[in-house]
């Protein structure tokens, strides 16, 4: 029995400062609906699905950044989706802003099965930007300053018939997502993400340069772990801030095998069969054949660079 997982990657256009959660959740209720119409399994959304992308605006006093952040999940805003899921039998997977009931911060993402319920909580581990106001660049991305780094490592789920993992924007540029959850036999790995279309430090790299490194991370990370990789943007123009979509769904082989054409609210299906992960998963990336871990040991215990001396 073929074990596919038709997969909606919901891309989300702008969402503008001054959008309350009820339009945006309207918005993203619209995209879940076209894709139980086409008969898809899951939904993926995107990263801060709720909320423009605020880490771009500084603010001296952390606390008045609160109102970009959920304190539950479901709330009353968000409540639709989950009902909608529970209604219609279709899972989803949700990136929103969580500040916890010990007043923790973190740049989150759900996954929810076919009955609505939450089975799956990340918490985005490779946090960019900077902590501190840096006036030398030509936009702020002020990650490190409102999310504290995810604690809950990169979990996989069974569920809807494969093993899921999820992951969040620039945790997808980094082998290591990728492989934590290739050793634990992940056969679908959903992600979102805000990529700003230009480099705040460097002003001559393209938009075209930066979805080529988007692109070949997460068709590498696909390929190496033997994995579909699903990466769904925010894209548009955000208060003069633009970011790219190039929402895609990557096969196994690290193949593109759907992709967005716009940088609108905009669906992108694919049915994902979990049984293409099993020849190079048993064959190439056999790991446990082929791996020689005995020379990994700098991946877990040093973080920078060590060139040899001159
Ligand atoms: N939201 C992100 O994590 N964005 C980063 C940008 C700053 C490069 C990304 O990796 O796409």
């Amino acid at each position: 029995m073929s074990r596919i997982i038709k997969v909606g990657a919901a891309q989300s256009g702008p969402v503008q400062k001054a959008e309350d959660r009820d339009s945006t959740v309207a918005r993203l209720l619209e995209l879940m609906k076209q894709a139980r119409s086409e008969n898809c399994d899951m939904v993926v959304f995107t990263e801060l699905a709720l909320t423009t992308f605020f880490p771009r605006y500084y603010s001296e006093d952390r606390a008045e950044m609160d109102v970009w952040f959920e304190t539950a999940m479901p709330n009353p805003a968000t409540q639709p989706l989950f009902d909608y899921a529970h209604d219609n039998a279709i899972g989803f997977s949700l990136g929103y802003g969580e500040l916890t009931p010990d007043g923790r911060h973190f740049n989150t993402q759900v996954l929810v099965d076919k009955t609505g319920e939450i089975i799956g909580k990340y918490r985005k581990v490779h946090l960019p930007g900077h902590a501190e106001l840096e006036p030398e660049r030509s936009f702020q991305h002020l990650e490190k300053r409102y999310f504290l780094p995810g604690d809950k490592g990169f979990p996989v789920w069974r569920t809807m018939g494969g093993v899921l993992g999820m992951c969040i924007c620039n945790d997808r540029r980094w082998p290591e997502t990728f492989r934590v959850m290739g050793l634990q036999g992940v056969e679908m790995v959903v992600l979102g993400y805000n990529t700003p279309s230009g480099n705040s430090l460097k002003s001559d790299e393209t938009a075209d340069t930066r979805k080529h490194h988007s692109r070949l991370s997460m068709q590498a990370g696909a390929y190496q772990n033997a994995t579909w990789v699903v990466g769904v943007a925010k894209a548009g123009d955000e208060d003069g801030h633009h970011l790219f979509g190039d929402t895609c769904i990557i096969d196994p082989n690290g193949y593109v095998v759907a992709r967005a054409e716009t940088e609108e609210d905009e669906l992108v299906t694919y049915a994902c069969d979990l049984d293409a992960t099993k020849f190079l998963k048993e064959s190439t990336f056999n790991f446990a054949a082929h791996r020689r871990i005995e020379h990994y040991g700098r991946i877990t215990t040093q973080a920078g660079a060590e060139p040899p001396e001159e």
